[in-house]
């Protein structure tokens, strides 16, 4: 990949919103993902191979439990400095923001929010410095929109848990050295419980062949009678709301991820659009051309400015599962929207590895889909705006 020359982007000067912590720590995560991401990622993504030597620097920036307490390993940082986080590192490359998100918005989280206080503190402070890394288990080959239809379960057999199942379509699946695994039990109530790897039956084949987040490494979660040990079960949560709950927080990180994906896209279009000259000028000059580029960072504004709301929300633990959804599935398909354009203004040279566009464009068709997708968002919000359930 040629040299990353990124700079933000910032139209209607939203720095002036941001704390001089929370632009600190964004600058310090762009400098990271310059110069330990940017370089690799591209051969990472084309040999789908995950880069696990990033584990540690991930840690080291504060990409795993940015919002935990301090006191079970976390950065104790409020929810912008989260989402600040999740862009840069999603400028880099989904893939990798994809660990960032899991680590600490489904795995870090509902152990904090539902994990007993052994549990907290056995798992956190690993899972913060990256000794330890782990997955999320909802999604099965029958139940992915409709997670409430899982079959996984856990039968009480007095001293111990025995889970039966399987998850697909997992992130991190292949090296997690823990899984939170969502299963029904003997009354079909869902519930979550923390499996290990090493534990017998557990197992975890790798996903191959993906064309989109090739630089993350997915799986499926396979448990055969495995014997989970009562004390891993989350003791403080029941059904569905459970992994849900999860899910709103790391829906927010994306919202904010997609704008770094986007950034990225439109910086490289702007920049090129000024240096390819075609018919004697700079492409960039032509009416068709700025049209593309005028759109895509009024775009981005928008998105910004959506999501920096949703952050004081947040702050103030009063943004709504519905409002997270619409930033969600406006964000995500605004990058994919600037991807395809900005593949466009490159011409032949944006499908190649040269730039990170296609890379970019590829990755979001995984994003959309996942953490629920466009049409299920836009139905939350259709639910929440007449509230008729169109889902069923
Ligand atoms: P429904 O009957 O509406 O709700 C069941 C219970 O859950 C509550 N609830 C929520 N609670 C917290 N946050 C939310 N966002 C919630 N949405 C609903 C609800 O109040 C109710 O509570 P209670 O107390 O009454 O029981 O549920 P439903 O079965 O009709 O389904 C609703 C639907 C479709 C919106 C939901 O299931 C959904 O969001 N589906 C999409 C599935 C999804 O997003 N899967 C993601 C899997 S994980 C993943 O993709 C990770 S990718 C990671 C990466 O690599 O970055
Ligand atoms: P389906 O639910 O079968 O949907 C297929 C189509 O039908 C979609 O277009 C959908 O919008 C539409 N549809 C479904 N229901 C309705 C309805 N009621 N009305 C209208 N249209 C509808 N899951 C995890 O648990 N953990 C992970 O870490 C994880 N990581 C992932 C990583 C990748 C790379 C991918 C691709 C997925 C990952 N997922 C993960 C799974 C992801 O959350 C699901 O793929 C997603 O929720 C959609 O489920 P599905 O693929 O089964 O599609």
């Amino acid at each position: 990949m040629s040299k990353d020359r990124f700079q933000g982007h910032d139209y209607y000067w939203m720095d002036e919103l941001l704390t001089d912590e929370q632009k600190l720590i964004r600058d310090t995560v762009r400098a990271w993902v310059k110069k330990e991401v940017t370089p690799i990622i591209e051969s990472y993504a084309q040999r789908a191979e995950f880069p696990k030597h990033l584990i540690k620097g991930l840690a080291e920036i504060g990409a795993f439990g940015p919002y935990i307490p301090t006191e079970y390993g976390g950065q104790g940082l409020d929810q912008i400095t989260y989402g600040l986080i999740m862009q840069e590192i999603e400028r880099g490359d989904s893939g990798i923001r994809s660990t960032a998100s899991v680590q600490s918005s489904l795995v870090m989280y509902p152990i904090y929010k539902f994990g007993s206080e052994e549990q907290r503190r056995k798992y956190l402070p690993k899972l913060a410095s990256g000794d330890m890394m782990g997955c999320f288990g909802l999604t099965e080959p029958d139940s992915g929109s409709d997670p409430g239809s899982m079959i996984t379960n856990i039968r009480d057999m007095g001293d111990h848990y025995l889970l039966n199942g399987a998850k697909m379509w997992i992130s991190n699946a292949p090296f997690a050295d823990i899984a939170v695994v969502w299963a029904k039990n003997d009354a079909g109530k869902i519930r979550g419980i923390i499996v290990e790897r090493g534990m017998e039956g557990f197992t975890t084949p790798e996903t191959h062949d993906k064309w989109s987040l090739r630089a993350s490494a997915t799986g499926e979660l396979v448990f055969d009678n495995v014997k989970v040990p009562k004390e891993n079960l989350l003791p403080n949560i029941e059904g569905l709301k459970g992994p849900l709950s999860c899910l709103n927080s790391a829906r927010y990180g994306i919202a904010w991820g997609a704008i770094g994906a986007a950034m990225d896209c439109y910086d490289s279009a702007l920049r090129y659009s000024l240096e390819r000259k075609q018919f004697g000028r700079p492409i960039g000059g032509f009416q068709l051309q700025q049209k593309k580029l005028a759109e895509m960072i009024t775009e981005i504004t928008k998105a910004q400015l959506l999501t920096w709301r949703l952050g004081v929300l947040r702050n103030e633990d009063r943004a709504t599962p519905a409002q997270i959804s619409m930033a969600k599935r406006n964000n995500v398909n605004m990058a994919l929207e600037i991807a395809r354009e900005a593949r466009q203004i490159h011409g032949g040279m944006g499908i190649t590895g040269e730039y990170p566009i296609m890379r970019h464009m590829m990755n979001l068709e995984s994003v959309v889909t996942y953490e629920g997708t466009h049409d299920i968002h836009l139905l939350i919000t259709g639910m929440d705006i007449t509230g008729e359930n169109a889902f069923k």
